[in-house]
């Protein structure tokens, strides 16, 4: 959960985006020490007159500064590579949950079980208990038992939507007509908030996506209590 005036991404809750935020500091350190470096020759060129009207080339200094950049790149690539690849990856999902976005609502079918659904609908401001968060609660939340992998397979019933979720590193737009998928494994039981990512409508911010990771034995006395429900 994201805190006010953060800076920064949410906590990891899951392996793929504690990866994404090793790579996020990666790049941005690189990002800090070429903006530190030209920055000093932008000052040192303006302030000075170190000048020579003589050395018109050299090429030695031309092959380091063609070679480093590109250098720069690849370290920069490859890490970034390895993790678009790991996050294609589906492991063997323990469970998977097919998210339907509507306008504008989620509902969720949990389709290892035969009548596991239901619409997730945001919970109004006046409906909020005290310590819940507006505009981020739902009325039904998605809950998967912690440390398994999860399958999510997305689509729409209307317009374009997207199911995020920024603390597992889950974005998956959701396409009528199309069933895309997207894996996550929670590292630790908790609520995880999410927000639709695709500019679907009047109501776009209003329907937010809550995934609550539990251990395994509580997941399964949810299942059951909301099979005898349907
Ligand atoms: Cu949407």
């Amino acid at each position: 959960m994201a805190h006010p005036s953060q800076l920064g991404f949410q906590d990891a809750a899951s392996p793929v985006m504690e990866e994404l935020l090793h790579f996020h500091d990666h790049a941005l350190m690189i990002v800090f020490l070429i903006s530190t470096l030209v920055l000093y020759i932008i000052v040192a060129t303006v302030s000075t007159k170190l000048t020579n009207k003589y050395i018109l080339d050299s090429q030695e200094i031309e092959v380091i500064w063609t070679i480093l950049p590109a250098v720069i790149l690849i370290l920069i690539a490859l890490p970034s590579l390895r993790i678009l690849y790991l996050m294609d990856e589906i492991n063997d999902p323990h469970l998977t949950i097919k998210a339907v976005g509507h306008q504008w609502y989620w509902s969720y079918e949990y389709t290892d079980y035969e009548e596991l659904g239901f619409d997730s609908y945001m919970l109004p401001t006046q409906d909020l208990a005290p310590g819940q968060f507006r505009l981020l609660e739902a009325d039904h939340r998605m809950v998967v038992p912690v440390e398994s992998p999860i399958r999510i397979l997305v689509s729409a019933e209307d317009v374009l939507h997207s199911w995020a979720v920024p603390a597992l590193g889950v974005k998956m737009d959701a396409v009528p007509g199309r069933l895309n998928q997207t894996a996550f494994i929670t590292s630790r039981p908790g609520v995880f908030y999410g927000q639709c990512s695709e500019i679907c409508g009047a109501n776009h911010s209003f329907m937010p996506i809550v995934v609550e990771a539990v251990p395994l034995e509580f997941f399964e006395k949810w299942s059951s209590l909301m099979l005898e429900d349907a």
